[in-house]
């Protein structure tokens, strides 16, 4: 499945996905090149095997002299495709690599909490599980370590670079318009999400979300059971909602299983969804959702930072699309001052006015992307520009009243403004608590 002794292979990005990739393929007896086009001092230590010969701050070497070229995910396939002869990303590596069954979640939103509710639920019924990939552990960090099973968060850019990857079980929450920017259309971001399904059996498993009419119609490409889940049943293999608790059947009559907890909306999308994987993979169910009372959310969605003064403040950076927007604006029935913008990725923003309205009181609008989103909110908001994150956040403590949501939820990437999500997330946190009376 993977020989890399004696390969020589280029490892393209020396982020967090490089590094591990880089010291893996060496670890296994690869000659190893790893670059970055950064200069060596913004990278930091970078903590690899001896044998691994970096070059940073320069163009990358030419891919076709090499066996194999290992593309972070940031570095899109122009630059290596047509000259790479192989092109595995490091979820293509891991997934050679590791012998457990495999659970890959994707999708636009969602992804990370529904990998960590799996990791809770398959834990809750007796498994050893881990999740790693997107959501900010790299993948091949599960290579070697004790499991029974593997959750993979997957991301489209990561997609992009498999070969024969074949989960067990393949997740696919929603989709909607995110990384146009990287893949030219919606049309070619949903294929790159589809390749999840691509290399599946007859023995493997689909979950896919029957709201989602787009994620729904991909079941006519699955090679395996099809399972769905959905707000309201029945469906004849899946997971549903009725009366606060979730409904699950694999064969046969369907059983019920309570949902602890305050599970709505999107997070009762994302409850469903692991419920539906646990199912497919063969887990209990019943003991699975033992996991949901005590679970904790990752941060940076949808967050709450504090109440103060009845004005509560919610850090919802990881909102890098419209839909995730979207979703955030509608969970909230009480007037929300809302900050957004950013680095836009291609997206249009125009579905942010019509839910916007009558729920936003005002938008502050920050970053690259600030024209055009006022542009999109087309009067129906009052809009004010704000210099950066912080004045978004003293501005929003003038005009705060009892009863408001103070709403950081973006609609776009960080990257003109902050080094990642979290960053950005951190920095609302520290300017809403740095202003928050004790
Ligand atoms: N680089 C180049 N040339 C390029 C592009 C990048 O030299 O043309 C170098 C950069 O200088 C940098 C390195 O490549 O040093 C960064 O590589 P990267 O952007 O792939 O970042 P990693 O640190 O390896 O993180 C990646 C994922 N990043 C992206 O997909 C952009 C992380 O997802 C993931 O957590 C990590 O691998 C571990 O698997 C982040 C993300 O933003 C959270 N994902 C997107 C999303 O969720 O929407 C898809």
């Amino acid at each position: 499945m993977l020989e890399l002794a004696g390969q020589k292979v280029l490892v393209l990005g020396l982020g967090l996905s490089g590094r591990s990739a880089a010291a893996f393929c060496a670890e296994r007896g690869a000659a190893v090149v790893a670059a970055d086009e950064r200069p060596p001092e913004s990278l930091g230590a970078l903590d690899l095997p001896p044998a691994v010969a970096v070059t940073c701050g320069g163009p990358f070497p030419d891919p076709a002299d090499f066996d194999l070229v290992v593309p972070s995910p940031g570095v899109p396939p122009a630059r290596y495709a047509g000259r790479a002869r192989r092109a595995w990303g490091d979820v293509e590596l891991a997934a050679r690599a590791l012998a457990v069954p495999l659970v890959a979640v994707t999708g636009t939103n969602g992804k990370s909490t529904v990998s960590l509710l799996l990791e809770a639920m398959l834990r809750a019924s007796g498994l050893r599980a881990e999740a790693a990939g997107n959501l900010g552990r790299p993948a091949l960090g599960l290579v070697g370590r004790p499991l029974d099973a593997a959750i993979l968060e997957v991301s489209s850019f990561q997609l992009e670079t498999t070969e024969s990857f074949c989960p067990r079980v393949a997740v696919i929450l929603n989709l909607a318009p995110d990384h146009l920017d990287r893949h030219g259309s919606f049309e070619a971001y949903v294929e790159a999400k589809a390749r999840i399904l691509a290399h599946q059996t007859g023995a493997d498993a689909a979950v896919l979300n029957r709201d989602d009419p787009v994620v729904w119609a991909l079941r006519e490409r699955a090679r395996g059971r099809v399972f769905g889940f959905a707000r309201s049943g029945p469906l004849a293999r899946g997971a549903w909602s009725d009366a606060g608790a979730a409904w699950v059947r694999d064969e046969g009559d369907p059983q019920r299983v309570p949902l602890a907890g305050d599970w709505r909306g999107a997070e009762l999308e994302n409850a469903l969804a692991a419920l539906t994987a646990v199912v497919a993979l063969g887990g209990d169910p019943q003991r699975a959702a033992g996991a949901l009372a005590g679970f904790e959310r990752p941060p940076h969605r949808c967050e709450v930072v504090c109440r103060a003064q009845d004005v509560t403040w919610v850090n919802d950076s990881k909102a890098t699309n419209v839909a995730a927007a979207v979703r955030a604006l509608e969970h909230f029935a009480a007037p929300v001052i809302w900050i957004a913008g950013g680095r836009d990725k291609g997206l249009d923003f125009a579905p942010l006015a019509a839910v916007a309205k009558g729920r936003a009181r005002v938008a502050l609008l920050l970053g690259e992307a600030a024209p055009e989103l006022e542009r999109a909110l087309d009067g129906r908001v009052a809009c004010e520009r704000t210099r950066d994150l912080e004045a978004a956040v003293a501005r929003a403590r003038e005009l705060a009243r009892p009863g408001d949501v103070v709403l950081l939820s973006p609609a776009c990437a960080s990257f003109d403004q902050f080094a990642s999500f979290e960053e950005r997330g951190e920095r609302f946190r520290s300017a809403v608590l740095a202003g928050a009376p004790r």
